[in-house]
């Protein structure tokens, strides 16, 4: 093994991508101006990648400076990424700007030029320095800023620590991290198995570092791998079976190499939680055995019991097999060894909240759409493009014309699958829906859903959603507290008071599987265990290759042990189709 390899590591189309957000991102930080030309030009070069068809790789900076959008430099540093590895403008910019600053533009309201001031005037490098700012009514001093700023940021703060996201990694941006480190350490010689475990494999929302493990009879090559790939900015530890590294993003990431045959005892203690791992270990010592990540074995002799697969673990111990989403004490364990665990979600058999390139930010057309949905099996599928009230949004001609478009499409469908020209209605500040109640009532199906005045009040907040709900052609309420995960927090809610408006209206509450979204959230699912809420699951797909998202949103279900019979599309496809068909019945 060599520190100083003759060829360069492997750089892809992600890296590039990667390469462009963090160009984008240091550089909106450096001129303290997310309008500025260099910024625009990094975001309309990711958008050329993203639709490149051919290898990036095969290109010279030449060929790629012919490209729409992307220009000679941007040209040069794609060039610079893929020959040697490394960029030198964007080392420079990390430099100068470490990710505990860049952190510090996930705070509400927190923008490029407040950081840069707030670093030159106070020297706030991180989080911590804005707290300490904050608590000694510093920041109010600074010109531009005043009172109502300090107060602003200590009540994003404040929001951030209740949801427990401060210095942890949201979901949408581990898993996707984990996927690529998995297939990256499939390709290395030697490996049986790689797969992510920790609170990714359980499906939390935020995750605090990434856990994978691999079996391979040579740990080094594995460990090599992971050091070498694109994203990584320092690695933490480099041991004989542990590797940890940093992401450039900040994600901490580790990697445990195992022998095959013990696989089954480090995938169960690494999945966690901590709670479930103390309750089985107790389970074990009870019966004269330990569980340790190695294996399930008797205290006197060392006898291995189980240790190959977690199910033969599970079975040993008299417990039916815990699925990952499961596994936080929470009553699983005591659920398995009575067979009472609850039931998965099963086949998806439908999706109401899709959108087509007819929306501003969707990708796909129509057509492509359908043959997606169709693809996966799907009895019903509502076509929900943005109404006039969001940005993103069309205006009455163009829903007509879908509409016709539509009707055309059910015809050659016939009865394979129920089409459904929909719409994803806006909730003004007030309730108010968009178009008016004739045109609405033509839709075939309505959701409606919050997409901006994310600060009012909870009185007011509760009253426009049950406005919305009251409203005769709404079905669905779209992602309810339309929270970003790390990034905004849910609007304020009278939850009570939404779950009975959702029963008395008979409106459904969607589980949106987007998973910067994952809306309605574990938290609020749980506490509706009591309720006649209907659920449907969604994937709020904005391109074809994102319908797969509604298994996100059936995890979260699972997660928070929603019974399978109060959720639309998990039931019966003649259930779902009268659901689906029938007017919205309000009283
Ligand atoms: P995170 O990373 O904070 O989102 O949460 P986890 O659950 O991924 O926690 P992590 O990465 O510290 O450890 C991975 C798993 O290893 C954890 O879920 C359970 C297991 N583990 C870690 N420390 C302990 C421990 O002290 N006792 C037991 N029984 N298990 C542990
Ligand atoms: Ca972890
Ligand atoms: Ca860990
Ligand atoms: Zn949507």
């Amino acid at each position: 093994m060599s520190d100083a390899p003759s060829e360069p590591p492997r750089r892809t189309k992600q890296d590039v991508l990667d390469m462009l957000r963090d160009l984008a991102e240091l550089t909106m930080l450096d001129e303290g101006d997310p309008q500025s030309f260099r910024v625009r030009a990094y975001e309309s070069a990711t958008q050329a990648i993203t639709a490149l068809a051919t290898d990036v790789n095969k290109l010279s900076a030449k060929e790629l400076q012919k490209i729409d959008g992307i220009g000679k430099s941007t040209a040069e540093k794609i060039r610079q990424l893929l020959d040697t590895g490394k960029v030198e403008k964007l080392e420079g910019l990390r430099q100068k700007h470490p990710r505990s600053v860049v952190a510090l533009l996930k705070i509400q309201g927190m923008g490029p030029k407040a950081v840069k001031k707030l670093r030159e005037e106070l020297n706030v490098q991180s989080i911590d320095d804005l707290r300490k700012a904050l608590a000694d009514h510093k920041v109010q001093a600074l010109k531009g800023f005043g009172q109502k700023s300090e107060e602003k940021f200590a009540h994003a703060l404040a929001k951030m620590d209740e949801q427990g996201v401060v210095g942890r990694t949201p979901v949408s941006v581990a898993l996707p991290l984990a996927n690529r480190i998995v297939a990256e350490l499939l390709k290395v010689k030697g490996v049986t198995h790689a797969s992510y475990c920790g609170s990714l494999r359980r499906f939390t929302e935020t995750i605090g570092d990434v856990d994978i493990m691999v079996a391979a009879a040579d740990a080094v090559p594995v460990m090599e791998a992971l050091t070498t790939l694109g994203f990584v900015d320092r690695v933490l530890v480099r041991g004989a079976n542990k590797t940890s590294i940093v992401t450039h993003r900040g994600t901490q990431v580790d990697l445990r190499v195992v022998a095959a045959h013990e696989l089954g005892a480090a995938r169960l203690y690494f999945t966690g939680s901590k709670a479930h791992n103390i309750k089985l270990r107790q389970r074990a010592l009870s019966r004269g055995w330990t569980l340790n990540e190695y294996a399930l074995s008797e205290l006197e002799g060392g006898r291995v019991v189980a240790c190959e697969t977690e199910e033969q673990i599970y079975e040993a111990l008299g417990l039916r097999f815990i699925p990952p989403v499961l596994r936080e004490d929470m009553g699983e364990i005591e659920a398995a060894e009575k067979g009472t665990l609850p039931r998965a979600v099963g086949a998806i058999l439908g999706d109401f909240h899709v959108h087509t390139d007819m929306s501003g930010d969707g990708h796909s057309s129509l057509e492509n759409v359908v043959a997606a949905a169709k693809g996966r099996g799907y009895k019903v599928l509502a076509i929900t493009d943005h109404a006039e009230g969001t940005l993103s949004g069309v205006g009455r001609q163009a829903m007509l014309d879908q509409r016709e478009k539509i009707a055309a499409m059910q015809k050659e469908l016939g009865d394979s699958m129920t089409l459904l020209a929909g719409v994803e209605l806006n909730i003004g500040p007030k309730g108010e829906l968009d178009y008016d109640a004739e045109f609405r009532q033509g839709y075939g199906f309505c959701l409606a859903s919050v997409h901006d005045h994310f600060d009012l009040d909870r009185t007011a907040q509760t009253k426009r959603v049950i406005a919305a709900m009251e409203d005769p052609c709404v079905k669905m309420i779209g992602h309810l507290s339309a929270r970003m995960i790390g990034a905004r927090p849910g609007i304020d809610l009278d939850m009570d008071a939404i779950f009975d408006a959702a029963e008395r209206t008979n409106t459904a509450l969607e589980i949106n599987g987007s998973l910067p979204r994952l809306d309605l959230s574990v938290e609020v699912l749980r506490t509706a265990r009591d309720r006649k809420v209907q659920f449907v699951l969604t994937s709020d797909a904005h391109h074809e290759n994102e319908l797969d998202r509604v298994t996100y949103a059936a995890m979260n279900a699972e997660r928070a042990w929603v019974d399978p019979a109060r959720i639309v599309n998990a039931g019966t496809a003649e259930g779902l189709r009268s659901w689906a068909t029938s007017p919205a019945a309000k009283h």
